[in-house]
């Protein structure tokens, strides 16, 4: 059976928080060896180098991170994003969660050109669900999931003109949520699974009932991982560890349940810091997830049909 052909996109973004670090995050990866280990499992890879946003004048703001660096790689990312649907699976190697206002924007509107309806599976320590107006922080990282389900506040930034539903989204491995966003997200009908819920039964449960859905919409499946979803111990180099994160074991399960299913569309591999890291162990093992996300396995397995 032909492999799906991979898109590497380098997304060199730093702007979505104050420390810097993840502008290192794509030659991590390369160097940790990506390409070769996706064409070792028989997929094509096509690596298109890395976006650079189109040239903006920052502006202090009295409250926001690097504004208009922010909305210019939102600009850029989405038409990267948008442009590389039709030739295969892209991989969008950040950079921080910030890319993902762009990304996310740009596989919307091509699902909305195929007319599919979007999924978006968040792996991630946070909800990411703050808009401009909410965050404390000021960190544009934390807002993306706010950007892609049509909350209010993101001036400047392009429309999202078509939302993702609330209920085509599902947030894995949550255990650092602000009260805004609690509060928020407690009215919305986005699938959110804390790291107690996975404690008790499991991270394949909430896992499989998505991908159900996803499965009986036809949906595209936009997969966000963020490297503070694994926890530190395993992964040290993300700029907001939380600790009692998923585990490497859970890490692989959701990859290889993933590809089981068929379903990922596109990826994000998000927030790591290289800086904060001692010989690429976390670029490393986020290749082996990715690769786990695209065929790797110990025993070929039959694939499930959800
Ligand atoms: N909720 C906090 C804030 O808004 O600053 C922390 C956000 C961390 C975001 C990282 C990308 O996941
Ligand atoms: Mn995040
Ligand atoms: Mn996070
Ligand atoms: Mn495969």
């Amino acid at each position: 059976m032909s492999q799906s052909p991979c898109i590497l996109i380098g997304c060199p973004m730093d702007s979505g928080k104050r420390r810097q670090g993840c502008l290192m995050g794509p030659d991590a990866y390369r160097t940790a060896g990506l390409v070769q280990a996706l064409r070792d499992l028989g997929h094509p890879v096509e690596d298109r180098g890395n976006v650079t946003p189109a040239p903006f004048t920052a502006r202090d703001h009295p409250k926001i991170v690097a504004l208009e660096e922010t909305i210019a790689w939102t600009t850029a990312l989405a038409e990267a994003s948008q442009m590389a649907m039709p030739d295969g699976v892209p991989i969008f190697m950040g950079g921080d969660h910030a890319l993902s206002l762009g990304t996310v924007l740009g596989v919307a509107r091509h699902a909305k050109s195929v007319d599919r309806p979007l999924f978006v599976l968040w792996l991630d320590a946070h909800t990411d669900f703050h808009t401009p107006q909410t965050t404390d922080s000021g960190n544009l990282h934390g807002t993306p999931l706010g950007y892609v389900t049509g909350r209010d506040g993101f001036d400047g930034f392009p429309v999202f003109d078509t939302p993702v539903p609330q209920e085509n989204i599902a947030i894995i491995g949550l255990r650092s949520v602000d009260a805004a966003e609690r509060a928020a997200l407690q009215d919305t009908d986005v699938t959110y699974v804390d790291m107690r819920e996975i404690d008790e039964s499991g991270i394949a449960k909430p896992l499989s009932a998505f991908l159900a859905k996803v499965a009986a919409a036809n949906g595209l499946l936009h997969v966000s991982l963020d490297v503070d979803f694994l926890d530190p111990s395993v992964a040290p180099a993300v700029g907001t560890t939380v600790p009692g994160g998923a585990t490497v074991r859970e890490g692989h399960l959701v990859m290889e349940m993933l590809h089981d299913s068929g379903l990922m569309t596109s990826l994000d591999l998000v927030e790591l810091n290289p800086f904060l890291d001692e010989r690429g162990r976390t670029a490393t093992l986020m290749v082996d997830l990715t690769a786990s996300a695209f065929g790797r396995r110990v025993f070929d397995r039959p694939t499930r049909a959800y």
